[in-house]
């Protein structure tokens, strides 16, 4: 049966870009058939400096992110990453399989670690081998991402196919990026040349999932865009890439193609527009914050919910850390 994981790092608040590149899928995959685990990467949030005290409370918040976006614990199995030994042990042995030169080719490390190379921390450069382990110590084959963990994911393809070649075994599944949706990079508002981002420094480049209704209406008012008014097809944003954010996050949140939006809109000026997004940003988002703060103001049922999730997927876990182990020839 094919399994599904998928993580996000309570490194921040959690934003748009987040729900609508991942979270949304992720409900979308918990709804099929299919055995769904999701996972606050707290291990990797800890790449970059994080405070104690922050993290903690990201990580719960993300969890309430999760769940108010209708991941429901019945249907998934929801898990903090450092709760879940395993990651952490399948991860060494990737450490040892994987290439410095694979992980130096990173994007995200580039991006990352910038000039300051040597000043970045060695998990930060190891970081694509414990997402390979996030994902395989599962045997999943499927992983909804944003756009930008492309490059990620066909690490851990590599990395699966290495690790099977090197010990002649067929064990790690070869595992398939879903990256869906219209809004699959969603662009910083400031800025149309960069994804939103948790770390970008200005707060109003990115709608975060706790702003309230007018913070929201006021971010998307402010926006950058162009004069022009809104074409009435896809082709006519090939240039425009403020205009074509607003328009695929639209469509995005009205679970819409993009040709059925511009439909609708073709020929407004931004002026009509953006007050329309804002409308619905603010319908989608706010049942969400407003569930995120009801399950923030009594932390233990998240706990609770962690700690259940922690041990249905050790069940997973453990037999396949231990078959690894096996195949690697380490004493048991
Ligand atoms: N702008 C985005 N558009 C679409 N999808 C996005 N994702 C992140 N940003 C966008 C997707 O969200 C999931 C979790 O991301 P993450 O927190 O693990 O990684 P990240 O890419 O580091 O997130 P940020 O917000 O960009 O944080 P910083 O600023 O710290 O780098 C992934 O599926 C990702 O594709």
């Amino acid at each position: 049966t094919p399994r599904v994981f998928s993580g996000i790092q309570p490194s921040g608040d959690l934003h748009l870009g987040n729900y609508l590149g991942a979270i949304q899928g992720f409900v979308r995959m918990q709804e099929q058939d299919i055995e769904t685990v999701y996972c606050m990467v707290d291990m990797h949030a800890i790449t970059v400096w994080q405070d104690p005290k922050d993290l903690a409370h990201s990580t719960r918040e993300l969890a309430a992110g999760f769940i108010a976006s209708g991941i429901s614990p019945e249907k998934s199995i929801l898990i903090n990453q450092s709760q879940v030994p395993e990651h952490a042990q399948l991860a060494w042995i990737f450490n040892c399989v994987a290439r410095m030169g694979w992980m130096g080719r990173m994007t995200q490390w580039k991006d990352k670690a910038g000039k300051n190379a040597e000043a970045a921390s060695l998990g930060l450069f190891a970081y694509p081998a414990l997402m390979a382990a996030d994902i395989l110590i599962y045997h999943a084959t499927q992983v909804p991402v944003g756009e930008d963990q492309k490059q990620h994911l066909e690490l851990t393809r590599d990395i699966a196919a290495k690790f099977n070649h090197d010990y002649g075994v067929d064990f790690f599944p070869i595992t398939e990026p879903v990256i869906e949706g219209a809004a699959t990079r969603v662009m910083s508002l400031r800025d149309g040349s960069k994804k939103m981002s948790k770390s970008d420094p200005s707060d109003a480049s990115r709608i975060n999932m706790t702003d309230d209704a007018d913070t929201i209406a006021k971010k998307i008012r402010k926006a950058k865009t162009d004069p022009d008014a809104l074409p009435s097809e896809a082709a006519g944003l090939a240039e425009r890439p403020e205009a074509r954010n607003l328009v695929n996050i639209y469509a995005a949140l009205n679970e819409q193609s993009v040709d059925d939006v511009l439909a609708e809109v073709g020929g407004q000026q931004f002026g009509t527009f953006k007050p329309l997004l804002a409308e619905l940003a603010v319908a989608k988002l706010a049942p969400i914050s407003t569930e995120m703060a009801r399950l923030m103001a009594d932390p233990t049922e998240i706990d609770r919910i962690l700690a259940r999730g922690a041990m249905q997927a050790r069940e997973i876990t453990a037999p396949i850390l231990q078959k690894t182990y096996e195949i690697v020839g380490m004493v048991r």
